[in-house]
């Protein structure tokens, strides 16, 4: 069988998602950095592999899958021996949509490349640049803690962690890197202590990859 290849990049939060979630499945994988600071996303030959440009990539059973959502939810059904997404209906709506409060509405306008953008190409300041930073975060911070409140348990969705934790812990890290107080999250606060206790969280922490020479 064809090894299983991740394109990662160590300090992503979208590919730290996958290498949580395969280490909850127990699956081997192989990670491939992607130098994202040397633009190696952009290069002919990483295109040709994901079109998008981006980490993370995950090669698996013949197929070349993007998007970490789309990645998880492959894994999810590929090895249902830890599920990440509950069966029942309703539970499953309620985690995939706190899920998609962070993976759709809170990383897609602080990734880097929109930061970036911002102060290279519209000319913002780095004040204003963190000033959009935290505003977004704190935005979907707040809904998140709300929503998750009335049914968290150890973790956002009961005691067992979920595909919500699994794109908690990214963004918190990263919300961590920018500096943003997290005080006013207790729950999600909470749901980040208790999931980097675990072996698969902590062994997918950014520390603990292979850092581009
Ligand atoms: N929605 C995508 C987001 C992927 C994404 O934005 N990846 C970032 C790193 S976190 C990236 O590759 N950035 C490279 C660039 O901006 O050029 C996913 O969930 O996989």
């Amino acid at each position: 069988m064809s090894p299983i290849i991740l394109h990662d990049y160590w300090r992503s939060s979208a590919a730290y998602r996958v290498r949580i979630a395969l280490n909850l499945k127990g699956v081997e994988y192989e990670s491939r950095q992607v130098d994202l600071r040397e633009d190696e996303q952009k290069s002919a030959e990483y295109r040709a592999l994901n079109p998008q440009g981006l980490v993370p990539m995950l090669e698996i059973d013949g197929n070349r899958l993007t998007q970490s959502l789309a990645i998880i939810n492959y894994l999810d059904l590929r090895y249902p021996n830890t599920p990440l997404i509950p069966a029942v209906a309703a539970e499953r709506a309620h985690v995939v949509a706190m899920a998609m409060v962070i993976a759709c509405d809170i990383h897609p306008l602080n990734n880097l490349r929109v930061l970036k953008y911002l102060k290279n190409e519209l000319g913002h300041s780095q004040d204003e640049v963190d000033l959009w930073y935290v505003h977004w975060i704190n935005e979907g911070l707040s809904a998140l803690e709300a929503m998750a409140e009335p049914k968290a348990g150890k973790f956002l969705f009961g005691d067992i962690p979920t595909g919500a934790d699994v794109c908690l812990v990214p963004q918190l890290y990263n919300a961590r890197r920018f500096n943003v107080p997290l005080d006013a999250y207790p729950t999600l606060l909470r749901a980040d202590e208790n999931a980097n206790k675990l072996e698969p969280f902590a062994a997918a922490h950014p520390d603990r990859q292979q850092v581009p020479a």
